[in-house]
C-alpha cells in the first residue's frame, strides 16, 4: 500500500482498517484510487485527486458538492427512499476540521468519499438505458430546483457561447501555429460563422430574462451515472461541475455524446449520424422527471439544445487546435481537427432531424406517453402559447 496515499486516507475521519489503496477508473480528469477497508461492517471509500488546473476554485467546488449532496439527501430523505447512501455521494470530513470536505498535500488537492457498492457503470447506452438516464438527469435537476444557497461557477463561461466563440475568433486572429490558412480551417470557419449568430440565442434570452439558469450537472455523460443490477440509475456522479446554467447544458451534452453513431474523434466522416432512437428514448425519460418544472420557452428549445452541444465542442476543438493543442490530449497531429470536423458532422446530422425532434417532443408533452399529471399540464399550457 502506499504510505503516502495512506496518510492523506488517514486525515479524513473513515470508520475501519485501511488494508488497500489501488487506482480506480480511467478518468481523464481527476486520478481516482479505491480505498479498502477491513471490516465487513465499514465502507470503502473513493479516494480523489481534484485537477485544479482545470478547476482553479476547490473551495468552490466543495461548496458547491457539499450544497448539492445535502439537498438530495434531505430531498430522499423526505420521499422516504431506502439505500439513501447509494443513491447520493457522501463525502469524509476532516478530522482535524469537521467543516472541510478536502486537504491540501504538497499544493495537490484531495478528497474522500464513500464507495458506493454493486454497481454498473457504461460507456455506450441502447435506448432503454438512455430512457433511465433521462429520467436520472431530469431528476437530478428536478431535485436541486429549489435549493436555497446559491452555487458558484466552477469553471467561468463553461457553455457559454458567446465566450467560446470570442475564443476562437482571438485565436484565429493570433494564429500561434500557423494553422488557420489550411484550407479545411477555413471551410469549417465560414460554416461556424454562417451559424454563430443563431446558436447565441441561449445567451441572449437570458439578457432579455425570459430564460432561467437553474443548477445543473454540465458533465452530463454516460458513464456519469451509477446503475443498478436492474439497470436503473442509482446515483448520478462526477459534480465537480455542477453549476447555474440554463437547462439545455444536460439536454445536449447527454445526446451531444450518446447519440452519434460514432465516437467524437472518429475520423471516418461518413459514419458520423445522430440516432433519433437514443434522442426519443432520452427525451422520454427527461421530459417525464424534468417536465413538472421546466417553462414552456426550455422545452420549446430542445432541439436547438442538441444542435448547441456539438456545435460548441466543434468550437471549442477548432480553438485548441489553431491554439496548438493545449487543452485536449492528441495522440496525432490533426486529432483536434478530426475531434472538431466530427462534431460539426454531428450538427449536420442533427439539422436534418429539426422537425421530427419538435413534433415528437410536442408528442410527448402532449400527453402522448405514459407521463405524469404535472407534465401534461405543462404540455397543454405550452401547446396553448404556440
Ligand atoms: C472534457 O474530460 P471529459 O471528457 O469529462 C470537457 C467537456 C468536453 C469533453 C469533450 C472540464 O470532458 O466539456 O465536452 O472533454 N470538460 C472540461 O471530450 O473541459
Ligand atoms: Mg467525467
Amino acid at each position: 500500500m502506499n504510505p503516502e496515499l495512506n496518510t492523506i486516507v488517514s486525515q479524513f475521519d473513515v470508520t475501519g482498517t485501511v488494508t488497500d489503496i489501488a487506482p480506480l477508473g480511467a478518468g481523464l480528469i481527476n486520478d481516482t484510487y479505491l480505498v479498502k477497508t477491513a471490516e465487513a461492517d465499514c465502507p470503502d471509500y473513493v479516494l480523489q485527486r481534484i485537477n485544479h488546473h482545470v478547476f482553479p476554485d476547490v473551495d468552490m467546488v466543495m461548496r458547491n458538492i457539499a450544497a448539492v449532496t445535502g439537498h438530495i439527501r434531505h430531498k430522499l430523505e423526505e420521499q422516504g427512499a431506502d439505500d439513501i447512501d447509494r443513491r447520493v455521494l457522501t463525502f469524509i470530513r476532516l478530522k482535524e476540521d469537521a467543516q472541510r470536505l478536502y486537504t491540501v498535500v504538497d499544493g495537490n488537492y484531495w478528497r474522500l468519499m464513500i464507495f458506493i457498492p454493486r454497481t454498473v457503470t457504461k460507456q455506450a447506452v441502447d435506448p432503454d438505458s438512455s430512457r433511465a438516464a433521462g429520467l436520472a438527469f431530469g431528476n437530478f435537476q428536478a431535485m436541486l430546483a429549489d435549493i436555497a444557497v446559491p452555487l458558484g461557477e466552477t469553471i467561468k463561461d463553461f457553455h457559454n457561447m458567446e465566450f467560446r466563440l470570442r475564443q476562437l475568433r482571438e485565436v484565429v486572429k493570433a494564429d500561434p501555429v500557423g494553422r488557420v490558412a489550411e484550407p479545411e480551417v477555413q471551410a469549417m470557419l465560414r460554416e461556424i460563422e454562417s451559424r454563430s449568430v443563431d446558436m447565441c440565442k441561449a445567451e441572449r434570452m437570458g439578457r432579455e430574462n425570459i430564460l432561467p439558469k437553474r443548477v445543473c450537472h454540465c458533465d452530463t455523460k454516460v458513464n456519469n451515472m451509477l446503475f443498478d443490477e436492474n439497470d436503473q440509475v442509482l446515483c448520478v456522479i462526477d459534480l465537480d461541475t455542477v453549476m447555474p446554467n440554463f437547462i439545455f447544458s444536460d439536454f445536449g451534452d447527454f445526446l451531444r455524446t450518446a447519440a452519434n453513431m460514432v465516437a467524437e474523434d472518429c475520423p471516418d466522416m461518413d459514419r458520423v449520424a445522430f440516432r433519433m432512437d437514443i434522442f426519443k428514448a432520452f427525451t422520454e425519460g427527461y421530459l417525464r422527471s424534468a417536465g413538472g418544472f421546466l417553462l414552456p420557452v426550455e422545452v420549446e428549445n430542445l432541439p436547438y439544445a442538441t444542435a448547441l452541444f456539438p456545435y460548441m465542442q466543434s468550437v471549442r476543438f477548432l480553438w485548441d487546435y489553431l491554439s496548438g493543442d493545449k487543452y485536449w490530449k492528441c495522440q496525432y497531429p490533426t486529432h483536434n481537427f478530426v475531434r472538431a470536423n466530427n462534431q460539426f458532422h454531428l450538427l449536420l446530422s442533427i439539422e436534418q432531424h429539426y422537425e421530427e425532434m419538435e413534433a415528437f417532443i410536442q408528442n410527448v408533452m402532449a400527453g402522448g406517453d405514459s407521463s405524469t399529471t404535472a407534465h401534461r399540464a405543462t404540455g397543454a399550457e405550452w401547446i396553448a402559447r404556440k
